[in-house]
């Protein structure tokens, strides 16, 4: 699949030019002020990580390359009228920054396909683990134990020429996006199907190839799988699994140990992992209040019950959006055109209803409204997806398109190795206080 190479490279050689004329002619100008509170509250809103793939707007949400989530799903090729756009597509618009053609998005399909073989030694590595592992462990694992077959880190022993890293990272991204569906499926039959595994079907695309080997074949989830790979795919560079992935990959660690690291990143409850902690937390209140139709004040004194435990409510709030995050509304619309009447999907739509005032109340939740991961559970578990311990590992699966994107433009940029400043607490005050003030550590 040359041609997709070439034409990345014929469009975004044009911005190598442009980041170091940035860097010469407006070096030393200053573009922002940081404040106490940004150091202490996690570096939030520092305008300092370069991200073309995708651009997140607190009221608005997301857009990647200037398409918002609505007009994707309006434009980008799809496989069937009614069906929803394949992530292959994504990716080319991630990469590329224009929308592609449907031969294009075609061509990655058959590409991925065709890079999709998975070394037995990956297998094994997961098999070496007790299936009581998390899958999120499992997959980390599979994924840096492919580091063996990366082409950049041999093309770096043998001395290639700094310039030239873009494509060798070209080629370890397509072959890891390419394996990742196998792997997860590999993982989910493991645990979950007494290792019953499913052969890959060449002739499937992407996420529905990875909608056949989790064994759930039918056109509905392929459907489903193929909007949830679309819009959990990148959130611009700071999001934790995002900044990991390009933080490892800044010191020229591979493709493998990069995405590794972001996904163990994504592994976390305040991120990605939050999106099981919602099923398992709309269940625990299921069993707590004894119901399976709970009312609003119930759902309310257990949202309640929850903050004055010093718990978080998962799937609410963000670090950045300040509205309902257009994904969760994209998976509402889905499940209001597809799905008839569903249990778990009506608690989630009343807990949206109930959540946000509670939540503002606090006067401390900068965000009172659902995030992606508020909804994406009910949804996997309606068509059948119920184990819901997997799902951040498919969240995983969708995050490489963004954060791999990112990081073949990374090495073609010829972004410098990342290392900020550090300073004691006691540095802190110094500077905030003066040289004389007095603290107790
Ligand atoms: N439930 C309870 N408390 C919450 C909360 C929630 N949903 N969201 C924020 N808070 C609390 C914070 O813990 C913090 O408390 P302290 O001051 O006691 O430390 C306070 O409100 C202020 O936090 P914030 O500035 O509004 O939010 P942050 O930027 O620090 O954190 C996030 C953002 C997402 C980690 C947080 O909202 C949260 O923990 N949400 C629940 C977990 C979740 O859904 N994560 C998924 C995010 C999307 C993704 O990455 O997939």
């Amino acid at each position: 699949m040359e041609y997709i190479k070439n034409r990345f490279f014929e469009k975004a050689s044009k911005c190598i030019t442009e980041y170091q004329r940035l860097k010469t002619e407006h070096g030393n100008k200053v573009i922002a002020n940081i404040t106490m509170e940004q150091v202490l509250s996690g570096m939030k809103g520092m305008p300092c990580l370069i991200t073309d793939t995708s651009k997140l707007d607190a009221q608005e949400g997301i857009r990647f390359r200037g398409y918002s989530i609505p007009e994707l799903r309006e434009k980008l090729p799809r496989l069937r009228p009614e069906g929803e756009p394949l992530p292959e597509g994504l990716f080319y618009l991630m990469l590329i920054g224009e929308l592609p053609e449907r031969e294009d998005v075609l061509n990655i399909s058959k590409d991925w396909a065709t890079r999709a073989y998975v070394p037995q030694h990956v297998f094994d590595v997961i098999d070496a683990m007790p299936k009581i592992s998390r899958p999120m462990t499992q997959f980390s694992a599979a994924i840096i134990s492919m580091a063996t077959d990366s082409i950049f880190q041999k093309a770096y022993r043998t001395g290639v020429n700094k310039k030239y890293y873009w494509d060798t990272t070209y080629e370890d991204v397509m072959n890891l996006i390419a394996r990742l569906p196998r792997i997860a499926a590999y993982i989910y039959r493991r645990i979950y199907h007494n290792d019953d595994h499913i052969e890959p079907d060449p002739r499937l695309d992407w996420a529905g190839n990875l909608a056949h080997m989790m064994g759930h074949d039918s056109d509905e989830v392929k459907r489903l799988l193929r909007l949830y790979m679309v819009i959990h795919s990148d959130h611009e560079g700071g999001n934790v699994s995002a900044h990991a992935t390009h933080l490892v990959g800044s010191a020229l660690s591979n493709p493998y140990y990069a995405f590794g690291a972001g996904m163990l990143g994504l592994a976390g409850p305040l991120h990605g992992y939050a999106n099981q902690e919602v099923i398992h937390w709309i269940f625990e209140m299921i069993q707590s209040l004894d119901t399976e139709e709970p009312t609003d004040e119930q759902i309310a004194s257990y949202i309640k019950k929850t903050l004055e435990e010093g718990r978080v409510v998962p799937g609410y709030g963000h670090a950045v959006l300040r509205q309902t995050d257009p994904r969760f509304t994209a998976q509402q619309e889905f499940a209001a055109k597809y799905v008839k009447d569903d249990n778990l999907i009506n608690i989630v739509n009343q807990i949206y209803r109930v959540a946000p005032p509670i939540l503002e109340e606090t006067g401390k939740i900068k965000n009172p409204w659902p995030n992606v991961d508020a909804f994406s559970g009910a949804l996997l578990y309606h068509y059948g997806i119920k184990e819901y311990n997997f799902y951040t590992v498919m969240f995983g699966v969708s995050r490489s398109l963004g954060v791999l994107a990112s990081l073949i433009v990374d090495r073609l940029y010829g972004l410098p190795i990342e290392r900020p400043s550090s300073f004691t607490l006691g540095g802190f005050r110094e500077m905030v206080e003066g040289k004389n003030a007095k603290g107790s550590c």
